[in-house]
């Protein structure tokens, strides 16, 4: 597939190839190509009955699942756009996303004892549909369109880029399938790979690097519907899988749980981290236990995949690896003007036929997302050494990555703040050992907050539970008298993180 292709025309190439090879599998549903494709149709079925047509937004609240999926794979097929977002987000967080992109149907596929659509209370004329996450939606209502175009949109994906409130990252058919490609050429996939996907479907990572690589390429893509260390390691090292992706958390979790006898995974050809920094110290000791050197690559929702270590060849421990195949990585000229030297520290900027097509409704911050040549600026901070190998040393941008969701310290402070009895918060991430960073906040109380009422952990934490996806509440908070400034007055997030009692057992 190149990036003339469409999401659909991919999975289409290996019906074509592979129609009795399997495609789909997990515990309760098993699917050759031939039978995915018809359970994709029944899908496309399903969204028309329900008025959906080509380029209406189609909203996925949904637990991970074989009707996630279908969903996904049926609207790329109909040309409706997927917009996925995590299931527990709060009715604040959906009502935000469908203010943002007037979607003409949400799906709420959640799990029986979190039904409910987030209790929203005014949908905006967005339609309101259930489905169980783990069941094939079914319809019967004809397509009347025809098949998307390479340029037309495929997925809008909320991120907050490198500022401000979450935006909707447009990304076309022809951007994902360029990044399909290049991937299954990097990393050598085939028909006979099978995929143990443990991820969440409502990312880059999971949905398209995962599940539309596996899918594209002929292979098996085996789906659990959350990531669980010791069923992982028994379906590791059950001999059928030969690929498995995941973010360091779950490596860190992985040897934590790792089975007593050293587990040998031989069957595994390929294992992959991204989404956030992997530690040397991980990828050492998950070599010394299993044998197998961890492939880390670099990525973000406006690009896909941008960097990664060579499938044959030297993985740099604390590397993402060179720049794929067609992607252009550079790291930005100091300010004074002067050549950068080799592993000069700058902006790490990128681009290739995979970068996205700007923010939904939002040009001004499209435009400042790029520089004035065209390169995407990443608000990550890196230098390529001498073997033209990108190595990450921190971010422009305020984001807290924490077990590989991110999380915009601002979106927090603005839940905080908002409670009747704060004046003012500030949140930032400390290391964390298991979940990479972890959120954690200051915060200051009004003066006038009553003795016998001021608000304590657990109430904040209620406060912000009902704003807040649960990935996103600080794990800690300290109650300051003022927030630590500098002399311009500008919060020092650096002498938040240190304060002793915001730090974990982990820093
Ligand atoms: C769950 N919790 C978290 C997180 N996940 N808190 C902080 N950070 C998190 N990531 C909360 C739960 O709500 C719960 O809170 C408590 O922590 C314990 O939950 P636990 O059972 O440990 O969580 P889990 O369900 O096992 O999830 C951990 C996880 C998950 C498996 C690491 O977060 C995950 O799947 N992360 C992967 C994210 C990912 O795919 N990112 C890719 C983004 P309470 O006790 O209060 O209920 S795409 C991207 O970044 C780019 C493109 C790229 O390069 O890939
Ligand atoms: P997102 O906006 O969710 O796509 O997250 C993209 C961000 O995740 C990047 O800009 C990086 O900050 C971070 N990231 C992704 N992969 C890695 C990695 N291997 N090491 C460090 N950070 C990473």
């Amino acid at each position: 597939m190149t990036q003339d292709s469409t999401l659909d025309s991919g999975l289409r190439a290996s019906l074509a190839k592979h129609a009795k090879r399997t495609a789909f599998a997990s515990s309760q549903h098993t699917l050759t190509y031939a039978e995915l494709d018809k359970a994709v149709e029944d899908a496309v079925g399903w969204l028309a009955e329900r008025s959906v047509t080509p380029g209406d937004r189609v909203l996925l609240q949904m637990d991970k699942g074989i009707a996630f999926l279908l969903l996904h794979l049926a609207n790329m097929r109909m040309g409706s756009v997927t917009v996925p977002i995590h299931p527990l987000s709060t009715a604040q967080e959906v009502a935000y996303a469908i203010r943002d992109c007037s979607p003409l149907l949400l799906v709420c596929g959640l799990q029986e004892d979190r039904a409910q659509p987030s209790s929203l209370p005014e949908h905006n004329g967005t339609a309101v549909a259930f489905v169980s996450p783990s069941e094939r939606p079914v319809g019967k209502a004809p397509r009347q369109s025809d098949p998307p175009q390479p340029g037309d949109l495929a997925c809008l994906l909320y991120t907050s880029g490198t500022t401000g409130p979450p935006k909707g990252a447009r990304l076309l058919h022809r951007q994902l399938a360029a990044n399909i490609a290049i991937l299954a050429k990097s990393w050598g996939w085939t028909p006979e790979d099978r995929l143990l996907h443990v991820l969440p479907l409502f990312h880059v990572h999971g949905l398209f690097v995962a599940a539309s690589v596996a899918l594209h390429c002929g292979a098996t893509l085996e789906l659990a519907t959350r990531f669980e260390p010791s069923e992982t390691w028994k379906a590791l090292l059950s001999g059928r899988i030969s690929l498995f992706m995941g973010v360091p958390t779950m490596y860190h979790r992985l040897l934590s749980a790792a089975p007593a006898t050293a587990p040998r995974p031989t069957a595994v050809r390929l294992f992959t981290s991204g989404s956030a920094p992997l530690r040397p110290e991980t990828l050492r000791a998950f070599e010394a236990l299993t044998g197998q050197v961890i492939l880390e690559r670099y990525g973000m929702t406006e690009v896909g995949m941008a960097a990664s270590n060579p499938l044959h060849g030297t993985r740099k421990p604390g590397s993402v690896g060179p720049a794929l195949p067609g992607v252009g990585l550079r790291i930005a000229p100091p300010p004074t003007g002067r050549e950068p030297d080799s592993e000069d520290i700058g902006e790490v900027q990128i681009s290739g036929a995979s970068i996205f097509d700007g923010y939904w409704n939002r040009p001004e911050q499209t435009e400042q997302s790029f520089t004035k040549d065209g390169w995407l600026r990443s608000g990550d901070l890196g230098f390529l050494d001498s073997d033209g190998y990108l190595h990450l040393v921190g971010r422009e941008k305020e984001l807290i990555i924490s077990g590989g969701l991110n999380v915009y310290p601002r979106e927090v402070e603005t839940a905080l703040d908002e409670h009747p009895y704060v004046a003012e918060s500030a949140v930032c991430g400390v290391p964390d050992e298991d979940f990479g960073e972890a959120v954690v906040a200051g915060v200051v109380l009004h003066a006038k907050s009553q003795p016998g009422s001021v608000p304590d952990l657990e109430e904040l934490l209620a406060w912000a539970r009902v704003r807040l996806a649960p990935y996103k509440l600080p794990k800690r908070i300290a109650f300051l008298t003022e927030l630590p400034r500098n002399a311009m007055g500008k919060v020092q997030k650096d002498r938040l993180s240190s304060l002793p009692e915001l730090r974990g057992s982990g820093s």
